[in-house]
């Protein structure tokens, strides 16, 4: 089933220099951009995208991480887009991450963890219309 998945290559990818390393693996596994931009956002915002976890321990230094620098946010379709777009990207904690995986291969963290991907379709449509409302 073709579906679209919200990705955000998160500050520490762009500060790193892995944006191109990144958005290859997710071009060569053959899924397609349908939106992408470079953006720097607000604590507002960050807290729209993050909902779930406002009241966690660790999201006061999520919030001060994602928004402290520009992220490239993106549209990826395909076959399977938001289970394919988890498994490449890893588990949450880079340190655990398999090898192979994104996280697993460029990450030794569970915080700056490079890489978001929508958990679900339904976290899909709900953050699609955060980041590109825009786009139908
Ligand atoms: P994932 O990004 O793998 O879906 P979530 O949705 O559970 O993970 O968590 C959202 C983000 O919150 C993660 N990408 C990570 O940056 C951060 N995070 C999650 N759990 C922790 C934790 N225990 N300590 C620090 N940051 C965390």
């Amino acid at each position: 089933m073709t579906q679209r998945t919200l990705v955000l290559l998160k500050p520490d990818a762009v500060r790193r220099g892995l944006v191109g390393e990144i958005l290859g693996r997710f071009e060569a596994k053959g899924l397609t951009i349908v939106a992408m931009e470079h953006r720097t956002i607000d604590p507002a915002t960050a807290d729209q995208h993050y909902a779930e976890h406002l009241e966690r321990d660790f999201y006061p230094p999520l919030r001060e991480f994602i928004t402290s620098g520009p992220v490239v946010a993106m549209v990826l379709e395909g076959d399977e887009a938001v289970e394919v777009v988890r498994r490449l990207n890893g588990a949450t904690d880079g340190r655990s991450a398999v090898p192979g995986t994104i996280r697993g291969d460029l990450s030794l963290s569970n915080r700056e963890n490079l890489v978001h991907g929508s958990d679900s379709w339904e976290s899909a449509v709900r953050e699609m219309a955060i980041w590109f409302p825009d786009l139908d």
